[in-house]
């Protein structure tokens, strides 16, 4: 059998925070030994607006993966949550790290409004439910630069690369970083547990799972 390439990104950190999670649990999975067919390619992003889809680019035209997830952090979340939908549009509460602050524009001119994730996040929550990490369907990634590196990766698979299966993942902040603003948080090697759980089950699951996850507000 072949060996499949998983490209992996992580956020630098952004909004006065030392780290991410994002990054640091790309690179504490990417550092642990690897079992089964595939290899693992990581990447950072800069938490700036076009830049990041423009070095997302890069990587996946050097790489040539068959699965692409990216990963950023979501201040307040309580788990892992992969997202399910992309949007057309960023509206930036607070700047980017080149002080870029985009309101109500759009991710792509003259693309679709959204785009839906190409990864089987239903079968990825069940696993990690399964692994007791907390976990559950996103049907935001928010406005800012993870929805807009969200949107222009799903994009380049529609339009390039429709062979290719990707997504977006938001995990929460660490423990370190939650500390004082009583927010929820998981560890990082938690985090990292759980995207090896993600990498995996977007290699082996091909039909996501018919369970609800739907939300009604
Ligand atoms: N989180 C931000 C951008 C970078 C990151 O890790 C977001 O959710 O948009």
């Amino acid at each position: 059998m072949e060996t499949s390439t998983v490209l992996l990104t992580g956020f630098e950190p952004f909004g006065g925070e030392r780290t991410n999670p994002s990054w640091d649990a790309v690179i504490e999975l990417a550092a642990r030994p690897r079992t089964g067919d595939h290899q693992l390619v990581v990447l950072q992003l800069p938490c700036v607006f076009d830049a990041s889809i423009t070095a997302l680019r890069a990587a996946v035209a050097e790489h040539a993966p068959d699965v692409v997830i990216c990963v950023g952090q979501a201040g307040g979340r309580d788990g892992i949550t992969p997202e399910r939908i992309a949007v057309n549009l960023s509206d930036a509460r607070v700047p980017d790290n080149a002080g870029n602050q985009p309101i109500d524009v759009p991710v792509v001119p003259d693309a679709p409004a959204a785009y839906f994730t190409g990864l089987p996040v239903k079968a990825c929550v069940a696993r990690l439910e399964e692994a007791g990490i907390p976990a559950s369907v996103s049907h935001t990634a928010g406005t800012f630069v993870c929805n807009h590196v969200f949107y222009g990766l799903m994009h380049l698979l529609a339009t390039e690369l429709p062979h290719v299966r990707g997504g977006f993942v938001h995990v929460p902040f660490s423990p370190e970083q939650a500390e004082g603003k009583d927010a929820p948080s998981l560890p990082v090697s938690t985090t990292a547990d759980a995207l090896d759980v993600i990498v995996r089950a977007s290699l082996e699951v091909s039909t996501d799972l018919a369970v609800s996850a739907g939300t009604l507000s």
